[in-house]
């Protein structure tokens, strides 16, 4: 007989979500479980451990903010904090608030079953360990679940194959190597640099070209850190502002409403200061095509201005809109295209053939390499709950219910799934905006209700089919306003073969989100049946 262990809530997934959601239960007096597939804490951060990896969101603004002494005490070396230094981070956070004792490690959950009789959640793990508890919140994160495409002949090939988002944790060493990368997106960008200081030879198989901005990285002075902490209070409170809830100064001019030299000077001022804000400069760039356009060109100007070889310059230059897929920040990439032992192969007309046992083929040409790196990217938002067997009410499965596309309520529950709840799930702002303040509301939204529940004496609470339904509309029609929705990006499951076209994540900005999750809350759960 297998033993149940019994608690009043499972958390599945220790990142940042699942860390700061133990914090708070335990708050309330809660009896918490956290299940970790990995044998650290960290979620992203510990698996994405590949050459470069590094944040794109400011560190002193992608740090959480709900404790005030573990802001203060907590100091950033760089502009954007390298992987190992948030890793460093997420231990630190766990550490500081005692959080491994109730967190198990090397636990993959395998499955979630509501039982409707007794009104819990019972999960089971691969190991095949039992936990039931009356809550479950899902932590997954939504850049979780590796994607890695189908490459005939990928079993026979003789050297070892690395993907981006499952990197060994004892490092690759390619010196002498001659590596192949199959991916051109942010992983890509930021790792193929240092793959070329350290390769033989670098083969980069392009499918589509990627727009990139200077990181213009650099360490922190103490004066910085210290005036940061000074005004730490309004600097968070000016970025819940944003719509992507991190403070940077986006304008309220339309591009289509400068001169060409306006234009062309707030460009240059935000590559020169380098990051995601440069798509702040004009409000209309993410919304009207012709003014993307402009944006666009000055970056493919930059571009052919940073690669020697014309024709691979014109390989690099995306041709999409930019911002629509998520716009990446580089060190170094595009000039690593002109060191004699990097190579550039599109893949875009005519797709990689297969991996054969010594590298891979395209266009009839077999390119031999001793190591292969997967930067394929992720089956985003709806990938890492997909692959739990999630059943709720009468037996029906998640990944059922969501064959066509993700339905929520909020990205935070999902009608038929009672008593289960998602951090930062498909239909909330979560990628779109600074993951941890995301990460900190929806937290904080779900600890709110289950301490009204266990209040009000209810035992159950469930998202109605019509308020689901009217928010995913919500959703889909606010994505359509924005140019973002119209290309073929992981946003909109693009990436996954037979994934549905769905644009996933809530566009309509950080404040507006908010204030609908504390109306909902403050009107009794409104578009919740609560029994
Ligand atoms: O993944 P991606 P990623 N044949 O999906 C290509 C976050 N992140 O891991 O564009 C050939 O962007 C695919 O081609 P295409 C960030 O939000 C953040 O790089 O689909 N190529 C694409 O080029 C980011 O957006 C940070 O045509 C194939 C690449 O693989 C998200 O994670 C750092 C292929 C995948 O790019 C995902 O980034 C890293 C095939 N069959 C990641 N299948 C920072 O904070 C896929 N590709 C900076």
């Amino acid at each position: 007989m297998v033993e149940i262990k019994n608690f009043d809530v499972m958390v599945v997934g220790a990142g940042f979500g699942g860390m700061y959601m133990l914090h708070k239960l335990r708050q309330q007096g809660l009896k918490v479980r956290v299940l970790e597939a990995g044998d650290g804490v960290g979620g992203t951060w510990y698996w994405n451990r590949y050459p470069g990896a590094r944040c794109d969101v400011e560190s002193v603004q992608y740090s959480l903010q709900f404790d005030d002494d573990l802001e203060q005490e907590w100091n950033w070396s760089e502009r954007y904090a390298a992987q190992p230094e948030i890793l460093r981070y997420a231990n630190h956070v766990a550490d500081r608030f005692d959080l491994r004792r109730d967190i198990q490690f090397n636990a993959r959950v395998s499955s979630a079953k509501y039982n409707e009789s007794a009104k819990t959640w019972s999960l089971t793990t691969e190991e095949g360990e039992q936990f039931e508890a009356p809550f479950c919140v899902m932590a997954l994160g939504c850049l979780s679940a590796p994607n890695h495409p189908h490459f005939d002949g990928a079993e026979n090939f003789k050297g070892p194959i690395y993907h981006t988002g499952e990197w060994p944790h004892e490092g690759v060493n390619f010196e002498g190597k001659r590596v192949a990368v199959i991916g051109t997106g942010s992983s890509a960008i930021q790792s193929i640099p240092i793959i070329a200081k350290q390769a033989k030879s670098l083969t980069v198989f392009q499918r589509t070209a990627n727009y990139a901005i200077p990181a213009n990285n650099h360490n922190l002075d103490d004066d910085y850190i210290a005036e940061i902490k000074k005004t730490y209070k309004q600097l968070r409170a000016y970025a819940k502002t944003m719509p992507t809830g991190v403070a940077f100064d986006f304008r309220d001019i339309a591009a289509l409403e400068s001169t060409d030299e306006e234009r062309r000077t707030e460009y240059q001022k935000r590559w020169d200061r380098g990051g995601l804000s440069f798509l702040g400069g004009f409000k209309d760039l993410l919304f009207v095509k012709e003014a993307n356009d402009t944006a666009a060109e000055f970056v493919r100007e930059k571009i052919r201005s940073l690669v020697d070889d014309p024709k691979v310059a014109d390989m690099l230059c995306p041709e999409n809109i930019i911002g629509c897929k998520r716009l990446c920040v580089d060190i170094g990439y595009y000039q690593t295209y002109n060191l004699p032992h990097v190579k550039l192969i599109d893949v875009s007309k005519n797709p990689i053939q297969r991996i054969t046992s010594k590298g891979v083929l395209a266009h009839d040409i077999e390119t031999e390499v001793d190591t292969i790196v997967f930067a394929t990217g992720f089956d985003a938002m709806t990938g890492a709950l997909n692959r739990i067997n999630i059943e709720g009410r009468n037996g029906r499965q998640l990944r059922e219910k969501w064959h066509g596309g993700a339905r929520s309520y909020l990205g935070l529950a999902i009608a038929g799934f009672p008593n289960l709840f998602t951090v930062t799930g498909p239909g909330s702002p979560s990628v779109l905006t600074n993951m941890l303040p995301s990460i900190e509301q929806h937290v904080e939204w779900i600890d709110r209700c289950i301490s009204d529940l266990r209040k009000s004496g209810k035992t159950e609470i469930e998202a109605e089919v019509v308020a689901e339904n009217n928010w995913v509309d919500h959703v889909n029609e606010t994505a359509e306003l924005s140019l973002r929705s119209v290309c073929s990006s992981w946003y909109v499951g693009a990436n996954v073969p037979g994934k549905p076209r769905v644009f996933m994540p809530y566009i309509g900005g950080f404040p507006r989100y908010v204030a609908k999750c504390e109306d909902v809350a403050s009107k009794e759960y409104d578009g919740f049946q609560l029994s």
